[in-house]
């Protein structure tokens, strides 16, 4: 269970210089962004979960992405390397922030040829699957397993995405959602391949929605996400409680999704 997440308010920077996957991205509306943002933090309460809302930082356009900048599992946590160099300094807040106020126990990088975004870091409840992406390397992947010896760590290429959990996300106990997408089918038969456990796969259309966010037996999804009729049939089976849908148009237009935005603990 989840009780706290920590995210952070979006700098006025984030609008232009916030770095963008296909360029020219479309014009992001700033007010509206932050209105979405303030949704996401109201449908996080809704979960039951207890939000810290960092001040914005204007230093760093990405800061709202927090997801990338560090991995908690059971009370530890892993502070990240991120791969893109402008996106370094966000961890200092983070680091403070969870030993300080949540009191967790820190474990750094010691490589410093180490990449790492937490967005390429799914953890299943039962092992960790590390996107080797083009912002997670080798190396990264290798302290992350270090950090949480006690559980199974496997490494999987990604390709035609920015992260791991761009493509595939859990969903609920032991679910894994993906899209239809070859690219998002071609990653998840390499991580069949690589897991010690089987998972029950939730298959959606559209690619975006294969980022939900799973917590306290509920899920957040994006607004226009087709589930599968049999699906609920499933989610009873899960004994599920609720799901809300949550609009983040305007984070997308800077590659972000529904993980993205918050580190949950
Ligand atoms: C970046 O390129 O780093 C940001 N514009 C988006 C990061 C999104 N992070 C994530 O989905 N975990």
């Amino acid at each position: 269970r989840y009780h706290y997440a920590i995210v952070s308010r979006i700098p006025n920077s984030f609008k232009d210089s916030s770095l963008k996957q296909k360029e020219p991205a479309k014009p992001i509306d700033l007010e509206k962004a932050r209105q979405q943002h303030e949704e996401y933090v109201e449908t996080l309460r809704k979960l039951g979960i207890d939000v810290l809302e960092l001040p914005l930082d204007e230093r760093h356009p990405d800061c709202v992405f927090v997801e990338d900048t560090a991995v908690v599992i059971n009370g530890t946590a892993l502070i990240c390397r991120p791969g893109a160099p402008s996106r370094l300094g966000e961890v200092a807040v983070i680091r403070q922030t969870l030993r300080k106020e949540l009191g967790l126990k820190i474990v750094e990088v010691d490589n410093d040829k180490a990449t790492i975004d937490g967005g390429d870091v799914l953890w299943t409840g039962k092992e960790i699957v590390v996107g080797l992406s083009g912002r997670t390397n080798q190396e990264g992947a290798q302290a992350i397993a270090k950090a949480f010896p006690e559980y199974a760590t496997c490494m999987v290429r990604v390709e035609g995405a920015l992260h791991l959990k761009s493509l595939m996300s859990m969903a609920g106990p032991e679910l894994i959602a993906v899209s239809r997408s070859p690219a998002a089918q071609k990653v998840l038969k390499r991580v069949q391949e690589q897991v010690t456990y089987s998972y029950m796969i939730l298959t959606v259309e559209e690619e975006e929605a294969a980022n939900m966010l799973y917590a306290n037996g509920m899920r957040v999804h994006l607004p226009d996400t087709t589930i599968p009729k049999s699906f609920p049939i499933i989610e009873n089976k899960l004994d599920f409680q609720n799901r809300y849908a949550q609009d983040i148009s305007e984070l997308q237009k800077a590659d972000g999704d529904l993980t993205s935005m918050s580190i949950l603990i």
